[in-house]
């Protein structure tokens, strides 16, 4: 019997499907909301070091879902581009002196030849990268359409500056204070920077979560991240002043326990009470050392430090009491009102704040102790006009009260903050503003676009945008003008590239309507957990960007959404230089082939887990593609078995019901087990063969293309129809059947399914071991349950 030569039969195919475009996504026409399939992996960074099990991974499990749905009549959109731009080339061409544009084109052209050896069934004519002016003049259009909407706005405020890689972060790009990228600490830095307005969306990106079918983790981190509060703003007077301290809470049923006020240090109403406030030094130095810190060391600090404003009070609003106030940094300048009451029976951080400084703690709910905060609910308690009221009960009355006496309202604040999209960087899609000679912002005009990215820049960082000192960039404006030199956030670019693919070669526009109209939203999304707070976010924005602006007519632009596990290392450890414990897809492809890549890929467990390497299960899966390449001889035209035809049937409804639910694994098990059942087999019925490669053909595209031409058949196998299976052939045609003497399990037999209860006693009844038993005395009842059980009741 021949070998089955993988890499000659891979490459074979590969050539075919490319030469026959066999992946080509469907002409609109043919195309409509009921027939169309959406699959998207995330778009990847082509690193220079290739393609990882992780891309692998994802890019398998998109791939059996859109090869299933093709076969099932879907008419699938299945793309790969490149996230091109951004730091890692930009820091490459820095230490190595090539310039980014070669480093990523050399990536993006390993990436594709490892992506198409795979067999990922991408339509490659739509393949963009975002490096391309055709890709990027799109990424300024976005920008502008921000802008004209009053969504993108310059600002000097604090950010995250990372002083190795010379630029600001987004708040989404620092991991516990450090710089994603390279993990150096953040520093805050006083910048004037680009924002996008994202905050103006906040409530809609929280409660339109709960329409998407998103893992449900997810969906609660992203809305701790929006950080919804409903609560109120209260007003309280200082006294003697005509200064007011506004507050936010989310308990204003508590405002009769507020014995205290804290601000941040960076509050205003220091420096307006300044005559007033007698350590006014004291107050501005503890100022000073804050605003030194992050905000997380800030909520970190465990030992709550502050310092009494003296000479000042405040006076709270529903029983005129005045209370001291406080600076401390555990209140936050940029939250709320950055100021609060302080509630220490019911909130811990107060709590702990008035034991150390030995304030008045008055408990208003009840259920409480003297020992620490209650933060239950209870009811209300030393609160005159809300005595007796429950906690939900006593905030609307609060808020009434307020209301009327015109000292607060009811309100609702977010953590989320605007996103920071400028970048003092070279590798990106550069901002389409002009300054005018009064320095008075001007939009670029949209016939203007792209604003190309020029050649003649020195990328080495100085802290300034390397845009600064090209000449070439600030060409063909008017005299006395200048460009902003700042880049877009590559995070700009990814957060809408997914429309791109629609119509990628559109001068137009960024997608035609039609486009738009027919294959959003996307049905299936793939990527990792790393994205929840950033890319997933943003692109949500756009979307409902692009909707309140009349572009499309859905808000949200990915249906169903997935993360896939991590791939570990055989060690278990997260596969990295440091443990030398990487596998590299394509020296498994060079091993083993595509399908065995794919196959193990997808064995390991469920998609969603963490699952560690092992090359014992990769040589494994190996050896079941050569199994199922040696079944072939055994395949007979001449011949047909009802009980393989049935197994057959079972195995379609089996991995149809898992490629639904994503549980690949669980498939490959299956198939596993009918070649098993097949090798016990003399013969094999050519029908039952077929079906068998046409299921396992998502999973396995090369070796069940050849086997299936191997079989007779002329087209290719994967632009075949998914095979219907036969419930009349599921049905169970043999049952089981126990066998009890004296209500005690001693037997089982096995019967036709349409068997008489007279033959089913009759063959319980001669079963060696439960004859036994019958012997020691006479059958005086005999019970039978039908499908289930025979009861001999014997008396000796
Ligand atoms: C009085 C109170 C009583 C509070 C009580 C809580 C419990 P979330 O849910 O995170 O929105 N707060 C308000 N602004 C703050 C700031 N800038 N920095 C630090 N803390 C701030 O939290 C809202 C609560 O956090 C608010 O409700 C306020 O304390 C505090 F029994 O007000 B509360």
């Amino acid at each position: 019997m021949e070998k089955y030569d993988v890499n000659l039969i891979e490459a074979k195919w590969q050539d075919k499907w490319e030469q026959d475009k066999l992946y080509s996504t469907p002409d609109l026409n043919e195309i409509d909301q009921k027939n169309k399939l959406y699959v998207l992996p995330q778009l990847p960074y082509p690193s220079g070091s290739g393609l990882h099990v992780g891309h692998a991974e994802v890019y398998t499990s998109c791939d059996i879902y859109a090869r299933y749905k093709r076969m099932e009549g879907k008419k699938v959109l299945q793309v790969i581009g490149w996230d091109s731009f951004g730091l890692p080339a930009e820091n490459y061409a820095i230490k190595n002196n090539v310039h980014p544009k070669q480093t990523i084109e050399k990536a993006v052209e390993n990436f594709t030849y490892q992506i198409k050896r795979m067999g990922i069934s991408v339509d490659w004519d739509r393949s963009v990268g975002s490096h391309e002016p055709g890709f990027y003049k799109w990424t300024q259009w976005f920008f502008l359409l921000m802008y004209k909407r009053n969504l993108a706005y310059r600002k000097e405020q604090k950010v995250n500056w990372c002083e190795s890689c010379k630029t600001v972060l987004a708040n989404e790009q620092v991991t516990d204070g450090a710089c994603e990228r390279c993990g150096t600490n953040a520093e805050q830095k006083l910048m004037e920077q680009w924002y996008l307005r994202i905050t103006e969306y906040a409530d809609r990106l929280f409660e339109d979560l709960d329409k998407l079918d998103w893992p449900a983790e997810t969906i609660k981190r992203q809305k701790d991240w929006i950080g919804k509060s409903v609560g109120a703003e209260i007003e309280f007077s200082i006294d003697g002043s005509k200064e007011v301290l506004r507050v936010f809470t989310t308990r204003p049923d508590t405002i009769f326990g507020a014995t205290f006020m804290v601000i941040a240090p960076e509050h205003e109403i220091i420096e307006q009470l300044k005559e007033k406030i007698q350590n006014i030094d004291e107050i501005r130095k503890y100022a000073s050392v804050a605003a030194q810190k992050t905000d997380l060391e800030r909520q970190m600090n465990k030992d709550k430090s502050g310092v009494r404003l003296n000479g000042v009070e405040a006076i709270n609003p529903v029983n005129g009491h005045t209370i001291p106030i406080f600076v401390a940094d555990y209140v936050l300048s940029g939250y709320g009102t950055g100021a609060i009451m302080s509630v220490p029976a019911h909130d811990e951080r107060d709590f702990e704040f008035a034991r150390k400084f030995g304030l008045e703690i008055i408990p208003v709910i009840s259920g409480g102790s003297e020992n620490e905060a209650h933060t239950g609910h209870g009811i209300l308690i030393n609160s005159d006009f809300l005595d007796g009221l429950e906690v939900d009960q006593a905030k609307n009355k609060t808020i009434d009260w307020l209301e009327e006496n015109e000292r607060g309202e009811a309100k609702t604040t977010f953590k989320l903050r605007d996103w920071s999209i400028s970048r003092q960087r070279f590798w990106g899609a550069p901002i389409p503003m002009l300054y005018d000679q009064n320095n008075e912002l001007q939009p670029v005009d949209e016939a203007d676009l792209p604003v190309l990215l020029p050649d003649d820049v020195d990328f080495m960082p100085t802290g300034r945008s390397p845009l600064t000192y090209s000449e070439k960039f600030h060409d063909g404006i008017p005299e006395g003008w200048r460009r902003e030199v700042d880049t877009l956030d590559t995070f700009m670019c990814s957060s809408w590239y997914y429309y791109r693919y629609l119509d990628p070669h559109n001068s137009e526009a960024f997608a035609s309507r039609e486009a738009l109209d027919k294959f959003m939203p996307v049905d299936f999304y793939i990527g990792g957990r790393e994205h929840v707070n950033g890319h997933l976010l943003y692109s949500r924005f756009f979307t409902k960007v692009l909707y309140d602006a009349g572009y499309i007519d859905f808000d949200e632009p990915f249906t169903m959404h997935r993360h896939q596990g991590l791939i570990l290392g055989e060690d278990n450890r997260k596969m990295s230089k440091r443990w030398g414990n990487i596998i590299n897809p394509t020296d498994v492809m060079d091993r083993h082939g595509a399908d065995t890549l794919r196959m193990y890929e997808m064995f390991m467990g469920p998609l969603e887990e963490d699952k560690a390497w092992n090359l014992d299960g990769e040589k494994g899966v190996f050896r079941f593609v050569n199994k199922i390449w040696g079944l072939q001889s055994k395949v007979l035209a001449d011949f047909s078995s009802a009980e393989q035809m049935k197994e057959a049937h079972r195995l379609i409804k089996k991995v149809g019901a898992d490629i639904e639910a994503l549980s690949f694994n669980t498939s490959i098990a299956k198939f596993m087990e009918f070649s098993n059942f097949l090798s016990r087999e003399e013969k094999i019925d050519l029908e039952v063969w077929k079906l068998y490669l046409l299921v396992m053909a998502p999973f396995a595209p090369y070796i069940t293309e050849e086997l299936w031409h191997r079989s007779g058949e002329i087209g290719s196998i994967h632009l075949a129809d998914w095979p219907l299976y036969d419930e009349s052939l599921l049905v169970e045609s043999e049952i089981s059947i126990v066998v009890q003497v004296n209500g005690k399990l001693r037997g089982e037999v096995k019967v036709a399914a349409d068997a008489s209860p007279e033959l089913i006693k009759e063959k319980a009844r001669s079963d060696e071991n439960v004859a036994k038993y019958l012997a020691e005395g006479e059958i005086i009842k005999e019970i039978y349950v039908p499908g289930k059980l025979v009861n001999f009741v014997v008396k000796s």
